[in-house]
């Protein structure tokens, strides 16, 4: 057997001229992310579900999900209260990237997960800081409100995610997204499959890989942050999320 067939994943040396080398790369983040104690193991099933889509997507930001993060910034952008909300997947995919759109927006990131256990979120409050994060919400004993849920997604904070105007739910299940829209907050979603209960129930969703959605965003903000509220408004309002899913889906079809 080959020395290297006994390595662990993560260590092994992907050539650049790999075909698959960014989305090898994508795994390894996460397998590195399981073995620190951030990521999930489940959350490697909930990566392989967006992994499929995103080969039939193309691995590319469609012109819908450009659209849809435009009017996510936008309302990012217009919002009294933002938070960032952070799971297991999305502070080892996009740690720096999350905390720089938290900054440009000073809007808040908190931490709040499915699988919870105060180790894991303290994992990842540690990975965060660790990448320069400060204004970090969700951690031991901070969590002192709840949402209508039945698992520990509930635990959030007052001053966090239960005071938000605008939620941002990277990468996620459907029900807690249905309920902070029933709670009416705006939800904006990133979630490669445009079928998903998150998807059908956020208010914006972005049909695009975090890896790039997040990025996006960031250069989005950049550029309207000089924007009149009246002007911000327009875009939200101009935005539809059942035309853009269906636009998501053409895409995904037709390859557009
Ligand atoms: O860290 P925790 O404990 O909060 O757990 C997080 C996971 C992701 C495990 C949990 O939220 C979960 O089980 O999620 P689901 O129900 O599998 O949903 C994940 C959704 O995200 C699916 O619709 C995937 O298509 C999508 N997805 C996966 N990877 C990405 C993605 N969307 C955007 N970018 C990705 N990289």
């Amino acid at each position: 057997m080959p020395e290297h067939a006994n390595r662990p994943l993560a260590k092994m040396l992907v050539p650049k001229n790999h075909p698959r080398y960014q989305s090898l790369k994508i795994r390894e983040r996460l397998v590195e992310g399981v073995a620190s104690g951030i990521t999930s193991q489940v959350g490697l099933i909930a990566h392989g579900r967006g992994e499929a889509f995103d080969y039939l997507i193309g691995e590319r930001t469609t012109t819908s999900a450009m659209e849809g993060a435009r009017a996510a910034a936008a309302m990012l952008l217009a919002a009294k209260n933002p938070v960032l909300s952070v799971n297991g997947n999305v502070a080892a995919l996009v740690p720096n990237e999350t905390i720089e759109l938290g900054r440009i927006l000073d809007a808040a990131i908190e931490i709040n997960l499915f699988y919870r256990t105060d180790e894991r979120v303290r994992a990842i409050a540690d990975h965060l800081r660790a990448h320069g994060a400060s204004n970090l919400l969700g951690e031991h004993p901070d969590p002192d409100a709840a949402l209508p849920l039945a698992h520990p997604r509930s635990l959030v904070c007052r001053d966090g995610i239960h005071a938000a105007d605008v939620v941002l739910v990277p990468l996620e299940d459907g029900d807690r997204c249905q309920t902070l829209v029933d709670m009416g907050k705006s939800v904006i979603a990133i979630d490669l499959n445009p079928l998903s209960r998150t998807a059908q129930s956020a208010t914006i969703t972005i049909v695009d890989n975090v890896v790039r959605a997040i990025p996006n965003m960031i250069e989005l903000v950049q550029q309207i942050r000089g924007f009149s509220e009246d002007r911000l408004a327009e875009i939200i309002l101009r935005y539809d999320n059942h035309s853009a899913l269906q636009s998501a889906i053409a895409e995904i079809v037709l390859r557009k």
